[in-house]
């Protein structure tokens, strides 16, 4: 009922409707009109009263609402069941949990804050209230389980084709899971899956996006490390159309690999690396070395140039400096 009224508010603009009028139409008492306003004011909708004539949506609140998300959505199917939360420990860790108990592919879970958001390798995430878009994506594709290595680089694909379309920011994507605004990090990718030996059961890409980071709040180790795209930009930036167009090129990238494959897709990536021809320093956990990264394989590896040997880097376990 509440989703109702704000779609009515919704079309009448500024025009002010009487809780009268509202309840003919929804065929409810003025009282539980008035009781479902209420409740969306509490949820932080701007709701203004204008005299005896009604009602006036006058701002939505800054939060990821999925009835918010729901209205500016534009796909087929991803993302059309949202689950959202305020505060969970990692949206990775409720997608995998959604995804066991059989979420359906194309499920996008949501949160405004992650009390342990993580990274690769033990790594955390720094995910404050309301600053970023904290996101995972579950699909359930009929490829090969060693295709998903290649999610991760098709993520960044994808965050490379929003950030030129909405804000025609070109930024540079460092292998294998992280978006780089001149030195700094604006975006880190981390992919998870639960696979049989001939199939995938789930992927759950996860995506944290700096988005509005508070720069004076940023931990002191972080400092010299991650940005917002409102630092970048310099201006504060809607989370709802960010959150659309995100999940508009996910679903387009997933159509053009299952109809063409991923090689179209490592390509676009090849274009936009900061890894590529440039010395790095691979620190795995038995071994370390420096080499020179000279490409990336069909299966998305690394492929380092040391001492006059290609070596191959997989994701996963290892940190790439680029030096
Ligand atoms: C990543 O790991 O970059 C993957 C991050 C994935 C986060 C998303 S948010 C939604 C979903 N749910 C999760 O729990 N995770 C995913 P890695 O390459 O290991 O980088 C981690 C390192 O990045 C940390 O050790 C810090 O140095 C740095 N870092 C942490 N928080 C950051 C932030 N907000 N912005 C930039 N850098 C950050």
């Amino acid at each position: 009922m509440k989703i109702k009224i704000l779609e009515i508010l919704r079309a009448q603009g500024n025009q002010p409707l009487s809780g009268e009028k509202i309840s003919k139409l929804l065929g409810v008492s003025r009282m539980a009109v008035w009781k479902h306003v209420k409740s969306l004011k509490e949820e932080g909708y701007s709701i203004l009263t204008v005299g005896k004539k009604g009602y006036v949506l006058e701002e939505v609140p800054d939060k990821l609402l999925p009835q918010e998300l729901a209205v500016n959505l534009r796909t087929e199917w991803l993302g059309h069941n949202i689950i959202y939360q305020e505060s969970v420990q990692s949206t990775n860790d409720v997608a995998k949990l959604e995804a066991q108990n059989g979420a359906i592919h194309g499920t996008v879970v949501v949160a405004e804050e992650q009390l342990k958001g993580r990274g690769r390798i033990q790594r955390g995430w720094y995910s404050p209230k309301g600053e970023g878009l904290w996101l995972s994506v579950i699909l359930r594709p009929d490829w090969l389980p060693q295709e998903a290595a290649k999610c991760t680089l098709m993520a960044a694909v994808v965050l490379h084709r929003v950030f030129e379309k909405l804000y025609a920011l070109d930024v540079g994507i460092k292998w294998p899971n992280d978006i780089f605004v001149g030195q700094k990090k604006l975006v880190g990718i981390l992919t998870e899956m639960n696979a049989q030996m001939d199939g995938i059961n789930y992927i759950v890409i996860g995506t944290g996006i700096n988005v509005n980071l508070y720069q004076e709040k940023i931990p002191e180790e972080l400092k010299d490390i991650a940005i917002g795209l409102n630092t970048v930009l310099g201006k504060k930036i809607d989370r709802v159309e960010l959150f659309a167009e995100v999940c508009k090129q996910y679903e387009k990238i997933y159509a053009e690999v299952t109809e063409t494959g991923f090689a179209g897709i490592l390509d676009e990536w090849r274009k936009y690396s900061i890894t590529l021809n440039r010395e790095v320093l691979v620190k795995g956990i038995k071994e370390s070395y420096v080499g020179k990264a000279v490409d990336i394989d069909a299966d998305g590896a690394l492929l380092v140039e040391c001492e006059g040997q290609l070596k191959t880097v997989l994701a996963g376990d290892v940190s790439i400096r680029m030096r």
